[in-house]
């Protein structure tokens, strides 16, 4: 005869192993069980959600007034704010074109100085050429040797098993070195540089970029008043190839960290699911107006240091954009992450146009119909809905 213990110990072992069954033989269930613990933890883990109610995305309401230009008066105010642009000599006219573009169209009058960095030095001539492009302050800076490098502990036949595969799989970059020292730089390290110590904001301009648009605000501004953090113009999918595992790594740190998530985050943009799997949204980083201490703070630097270790940036081919993105998306504000509609940008082979009114008021060069926003690749819906 069995006792009333027996009863609850074989009930409990039955409820166990049915789960297990479950689990394994249900995909659904597994994934619904998991992923409602995930979704609580990506969800900040602060108690109760006190989160502004938002009708629309925040880009629908016009920059104010008050940051524009005014006629005939001088600027009282400016924001601690550099344009950076990482480069290398071989790059310089690409760096002309972008950099002549950006002076005429908005730092002509609004002066902001430029860093420019590298892992080996400028030259003469490049030092030179660009120093006559602008009348405002330009320092050129040395990356420290760690911050650029592959490191020791990567696992180099591996490595280059992986660049192998990856170059005859046609992935872009897939075979290239120097392009994953620049994509883990950018990840984590640019903003630790020695001259960008004394800045706040930043602007990250690449070579053989345009800027359509007259801009007759200050950006920088616009940021600081207003608490925005990162600032973007197009977002689209990243190759899955280049990011096969980035995901796991991101949802065992938020796992492990629930309380670093913004409660109010941006987590509906790079997922569908609720963060069981990533939709492969970015914000295309090649431009970036953003807060430099999003980056130093502790939420942002722990996950850096959490995914440079998996070694991802060499094994795969993790890129910057996805990165950032990740990190922008969780630790801060969704109303934080601003969509600059007004600044006309391309970078091949895509580009954000205006719309009206910012066409007109900017006096863009670029065709109106000519937009990345509404195509089917890009990503900006999803930003929207977080909204709505
Ligand atoms: N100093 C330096 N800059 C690099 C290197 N590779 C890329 N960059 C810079 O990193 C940015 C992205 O590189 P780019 O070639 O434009 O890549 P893409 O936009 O992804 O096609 C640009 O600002 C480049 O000037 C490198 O090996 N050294
Ligand atoms: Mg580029």
């Amino acid at each position: 005869m069995m006792t009333k213990t027996r009863y609850i110990v074989l009930a409990f072992a039955i409820l166990i192993s049915l789960h297990y069954i479950l689990s394994f033989s249900h995909e659904g269930y597994g994934r619904a069980t998991s992923f409602e613990n995930l979704s609580k933890q990506f969800s900040g883990g602060e108690g109760p959600k006190e989160a502004k109610v938002w009708h629309e995305p925040p880009y629908k309401t016009p920059v104010p007034e008050k940051y524009y230009l005014q006629p005939n008066t001088t600027i009282k105010r400016r924001a601690n704010a550099a344009v950076v642009m990482l480069a290398r000599n071989g790059d310089l006219n690409g760096i002309v074109k972008s950099m002549s573009q950006l002076e005429a169209k908005f730092n002509g009058k609004f002066g902001y100085p430029y860093v420019f960095l590298n892992e080996e030095p400028f030259s003469d001539d490049f030092k030179r050429a660009v120093t006559a492009l602008t009348q405002s302050k330009i320092e050129f800076g040395l990356i420290p040797h760690d911050h650029w490098y592959q490191p020791d502990w990567i696992d180099e036949p591996k490595a280059a098993a992986a660049r192998q595969n990856m170059q005859e799989n046609s992935v872009i970059y897939g075979g290239s070195v120097p392009y994953r020292n620049m994509c883990r730089f950018n990840s984590g390290f640019f903003y630790r540089h020695e001259l960008l110590q004394k800045y706040r904001y930043y602007w990250r301009v690449e070579p053989d970029v345009r800027f359509f648009c007259t801009l007759d605000y200050d950006p920088f501004l616009f940021m600081q008043d207003e608490g925005k953090k990162y600032g973007f113009t197009i977002s689209l999918p990243e190759y899955e190839a280049t990011i096969p595992t980035l995901w796991d790594a991101v949802k065992e740190f938020v796992k492990a960290n629930p309380g670093l998530v913004h409660p109010d985050n941006a987590l509906g943009f790079l997922s569908d699911d609720e963060g069981s799997s990533y939709n492969k949204c970015h914000f295309w980083s090649n431009f970036e107006i953003g807060d430099l201490d999003l980056w130093r703070g502790e939420a942002y630097t722990k996950f850096f240091e959490h995914l440079d270790s998996k070694g991802g940036f060499y094994y795969e081919r993790w890129g910057d954009a996805p990165v950032h993105s990740i990190g922008a998306a969780l630790f801060a504000r969704k109303d934080q992450i601003h969509f600059f509609e007004d600044i006309g940008y391309r970078h091949e082979p895509f580009q954000h146009c205006p719309q009206e009114p910012a066409h007109s008021r900017g006096q863009c060069e670029c065709d109106i119909s000519d937009n990345f926003d509404r195509e089917g690749w890009s990503c900006l819906n999803r930003y929207d809905r977080i909204f709505t």
